[in-house]
């Protein structure tokens, strides 16, 4: 089984991102082949600087190695490396309707947060579709809030292989069971972002453990006492998700632990289990971050590994859509 994802290099990851998507990536590992991909190419879509996305993408690469993501066992790479990346989506365009892009809410979102919306966020989603397609994948592990990209991605694929033959994988997304949608600490009514949070509310790998420590203890719940998962009470079952991620425990077994035990206490417990389930990965971080060569070598390397299987792919779909020379 072929699993991918992509990730964007904007600024530190966070909490979310790393229960979402990362701790996915390396459980993944597990079950299949896997593909991860720095998706620097999307993040240029919004107002960036280039010197810092270049900094951005060995942060990504150093805290996706600390993570445990095994460069011998899946291939990790930086997008703008492959070329069939770009040149599938074009091709990909073709088998998207405008209307369906107009519809994403990513797109409605982000839109709403800059002056200037450039085409490149619009089709945005293509882009991520061509990422998925490129490599055959079976499998996609993201968070929560990728879920209609995905479904899109799929929507075209079919659109794709009914018109062109089937050439392309279907891919099924992959949401974690806990976690897929880790929320803002001071704002429980929204997930915990990279662009959209408060700075109190937002966790990140590389934060020191009193900070987290004091992020938690500061963590917005409600006026009653209970510790229980419920809809009305959205900054305790928040909580709740991310100590059960964390400590690869069920909602219900904290329930059980926690009942009774006052808000304060709670979420010190949770701040403390937070703190040390990142504090390795953000000790690994520092020495691979310190080595940007080695980085870079693994970067190329996971390019090299990936241009084969993209290539393949580009190819079968060349050949479908009457594209260029024919193959053979
Ligand atoms: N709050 C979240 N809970 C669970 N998973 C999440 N993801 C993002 N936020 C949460 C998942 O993380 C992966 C990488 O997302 P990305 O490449 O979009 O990275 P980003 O832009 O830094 O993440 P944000 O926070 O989502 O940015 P904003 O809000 O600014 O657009 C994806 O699999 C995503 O689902």
């Amino acid at each position: 089984m072929r699993i991918f994802s992509g990730i964007q290099p904007t600024g530190r990851k966070h909490l979310g991102n790393y229960i979402g998507a990362v701790e996915q990536y390396v459980a993944g590992q597990q079950r299949g082949d896997g593909i991860y991909c720095i998706v620097d190419l999307h993040a240029i879509t919004v107002p960036y600087d280039p010197a810092q996305l270049r900094r951005d993408v060995y942060d990504l690469a150093a805290v996706l190695l600390a993570a445990g993501i095994e460069p011998q066992r899946s291939i990790l790479l930086r997008q703008s490396d492959v070329a069939e990346h770009t040149e599938l989506q074009w091709l990909l365009m073709s088998s998207t309707a405008y209307g369906e892009l107009t519809r994403m809410t990513q797109f409605k979102d982000k839109s709403a947060q800059h002056e200037f919306i450039s085409a490149g966020l619009f089709g945005y989603p293509v882009l991520m579709a061509a990422d998925i397609l490129l490599y055959r994948t079976d499998q996609v592990p993201v968070g929560d809030d990728q879920r209609q990209h995905v479904e899109l991605t799929r929507d075209v694929a079919q659109r794709f292989n009914a018109r062109f033959g089937e050439v392309l994988v279907i891919p099924e997304g992959y949401y974690p069971p806990v976690g897929a949608r880790i929320m803002d600490l001071q704002n429980p009514e929204r997930k915990m972002s990279t662009t959209g949070g408060s700075p109190q509310g937002t966790v990140y790998v590389t934060d020191e453990p009193d900070v987290i420590i004091k992020k938690f203890r500061t963590a917005v719940t409600d006026s009653g006492r209970e510790i229980r998962h419920h809809r009305d009470k959205p900054g305790v079952s928040n909580l709740l998700e991310i100590l059960a991620a964390v400590r690869s425990s069920s909602v219900q077994e904290l329930e059980r632990e926690f009942d009774g035990v006052g808000y304060g206490d709670f979420k010190l417990a949770v701040g403390e289990a937070v703190a040390g389930y990142l504090a390795p990965v953000r000790e690994r971080y520092a020495q691979l971050r310190a080595d940007e060569p080695a980085l870079e070598r693994e970067l190329e390397r996971g390019a090299q590994r990936a241009r084969g299987i993209a290539s393949e792919t580009m190819r079968a779909v060349r050949e479908a859509m009457g594209v260029g020379r024919r193959a053979g």
